[in-house]
């Protein structure tokens, strides 16, 4: 929410497009990536929440129970076992965590930080937790956001002629310490930076390029977006929505699809 939400603004915030265009195209690349990003976020939580509980009937008394020792009680009372944007100790993300300063080189140094700091944060996730499908996302996320490391580095360079490349990675563990991210590294995920449009934000590659500073292959901008995944449709949700309890009759909707040519 951090990195979407800060780049969001400091895009639509940014003054002299004109001259200093190219670090607009790459705030506004970024910020593109990020909003991918929390939706992976969200659907991992929701696939990793699907099944911890079964439906309010007999033989399940108190399907719910084991939450009322859950540290944050409130997200099993007040969601259906989903994500929401809050941390894990409950504190709601908020506009209060948007630096949008004026200053370019101050933003950048800012997002530099952000993207150093998450690196971290989600390196120590990832040693909290075993399930394949939290580490497969976490490590997703470790290539994809080491490319924004490298994005703001180079930016700072190119605004300041400060070697930044020079301290990455922050901190020092390698992506390659992680066995998930290896097949996204062997594919380059990591080198590339999509621009999510092939009209827009033509400049970046004029920051985004020279060689990667761990392994000195070459950095690609990509116009466009990378190939997605279709997004999993979860079951209902448990505890307020017995099947049927609602009259509505699943094969009534699916004749009636057919009649007018709907697949699904
Ligand atoms: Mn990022």
């Amino acid at each position: 929410m951090s990195t979407l939400m800060n780049y969001t603004y400091q895009s639509f915030n940014f003054r002299g497009r004109k001259r200093l265009r190219p670090f607009y195209d790459l705030i506004y690349s970024i910020a593109g990536e990020e909003y991918g990003h929390i939706e992976v976020v969200s659907y991992a939580i929701n696939l990793l929440l699907t099944g911890t509980t079964k439906r309010g009937f007999d033989p399940e008394p108190g399907p719910l129970k084991k939450a009322t020792d859950a540290r944050n009680s409130r997200h099993f009372i007040a969601s259906g076992q989903a994500s929401f944007p809050m941390d894990s100790m409950r504190d709601w993300w908020t506009g209060q965590n948007v630096f949008s300063s004026g200053n370019l080189k101050l933003d950048l140094l800012h997002n530099f930080f952000l993207e150093c700091a998450a690196r971290a944060n989600k390196m120590r996730a990832y040693e909290m937790v075993t399930d394949p499908t939290a580490r497969e996302m976490v490590g997703y996320l470790l290539v994809r956001g080491g490319v924004h490391v490298v994005a703001y580095a180079r930016a700072l360079e190119q605004l300041t002629g400060v070697a930044v490349t020079k301290l990455v990675p922050v901190p020092d563990l390698s992506n390659k310490a992680f066995p998930e991210t290896r097949k996204y590294e062997s594919s380059g995920l990591h080198r590339i930076l999509y621009t999510f449009s092939q009209n827009d934000y033509q400049q970046v590659g004029s920051i985004f390029n020279g060689p990667h500073p761990e392994d000195g292959q070459p950095l690609e901008v990509i116009f466009g977006s990378p190939e997605g995944v279709p997004a999993p449709d979860l079951e209902e949700e448990p505890q307020l929505n017995a099947p049927g309890s609602d009259g509505i009759d699943p094969d009534m909707f699916a004749a009636a699809a057919a009649k007018m040519g709907i697949k699904f």
